[in-house]
C-alpha cells in the first residue's frame, strides 16, 4: 500500500510479519460510471457513500479472511485512539479499516459491519485513509519482530501514564549546555531516581491531565504539585 511500502512497516511486510492491502470501494460500484456516492435523503448539502458498494468491498475481504475480522470505521465521531487500543488491536489476526470520504457512509451498512468506531483526534480530514495509516503504524510496531529494538515497544512513553524523561547523547556539551551531571556518574540507582523525577515534572508541566491515572507515592504527588502551572 502507498505510504507503507518504505521504512519500518515496509520492511516488516517484506519480512512477512504483517501485510497491508488496499481495496478500492469504487471497484464495487453498482453503476457504469463507477459512482459510489449519492445525495442524502431528507436533503442538505453533501454526498454520502452508498451501502451497496461498501458492503461489496467488505464481502470481498471477508471471503479471503481466516476469521471474521473486526471492522474499524475511521470517523471524527469515534472513540479516541490510544496506546491501549493499539495494544488491543495488535492481538487480532486481521483487521479491516473502513475509510469514508464525503460526509460519511449510509448508516445501514455501518450498523451491519462496523465493530469499532475510532477517531485519531478531534479534527476533520478529507478521508479516513490517513487515520487508518496512523493506526496501522501504531499497531504494527507492537508486533514482535517489527522493531529490531531489544527493548520492547511497551517500555516507553505512556508507560505508568507518565511522559518520558529527557535524554542526551554525545557531545557532553553542546551550545553551552551540559549533559546533567548525574547521567555521567555511573550511579545506576541515582540515574533511575532522577529519571523518574524528571518524568513526573515533565508530565506535570506538559500533560497534567495524565497525572490522574499515574500511580504516584505521596512524595511524588508533592513533586508533581510543585510543578503544576496553577495560574492560568
Ligand atoms: N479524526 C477522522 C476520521 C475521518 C475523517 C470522514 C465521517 C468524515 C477525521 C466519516 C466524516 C469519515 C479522525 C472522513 N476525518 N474524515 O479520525
Amino acid at each position: 500500500m502507498d505510504g507503507l511500502s518504505t521504512s519500518i512497516i515496509g520492511r516488516a511486510q517484506d519480512k512477512g510479519l504483517l501485510s497491508v492491502e488496499a481495496i478500492n470501494i469504487r471497484d464495487f460500484a453498482e453503476n457504469k460510471h463507477n459512482r459510489v456516492d449519492d445525495y442524502t435523503y431528507g436533503g442538505g448539502a453533501g454526498m454520502l457513500m452508498q451501502a451497496g458498494p461498501v458492503y461489496g468491498a467488505y464481502q470481498s475481504v471477508v471471503e479471503k479472511a481466516q476469521s471474521k475480522p473486526r471492522v474499524i470505521y475511521l470517523s471524527p465521531q469515534g472513540q479516541t485512539f490510544s496506546q491501549s487500543m493499539a495494544e488491543e488491536f495488535a492481538k487480532e489476526q486481521e483487521l479491516i479499516f473502513l475509510c469514508g470520504h464525503y460526509e460519511g457512509i449510509d448508516e445501514r451498512v455501518l450498523e451491519e459491519i462496523v465493530t469499532d468506531y475510532v477517531s485519531i483526534g478531534d479534527y476533520v480530514l478529507t478521508g479516513g485513509e490517513l487515520p487508518a495509516m496512523v493506526m496501522i503504524d501504531a499497531i504494527s510496531r507492537l508486533i514482535p519482530g517489527v522493531l529490531h529494538n531489544d527493548v520492547s515497544a511497551e517500555f516507553e512513553s505512556f508507560q505508568d501514564n507518565l511522559l518520558e524523561y529527557p535524554q542526551y547523547t554525545r557531545p557532553e556539551e553542546w551550545h553551552g549546555k551540559k549533559v546533567p551531571e548525574i547521567l555521567l556518574s555511573g550511579h545506576h540507582a541515582n540515574v533511575e531516581k532522577w529519571r523518574r523525577e524528571q518524568s513526573i515534572i515533565r508530565t506535570a508541566q506538559r500533560r497534567p491531565d495524565l497525572l490522574e491515572k499515574a500511580e504516584l507515592s505521596e512524595k511524588e504527588k508533592e513533586l508533581a504539585k510543585k510543578h503544576l502551572q496553577n495560574t492560568k
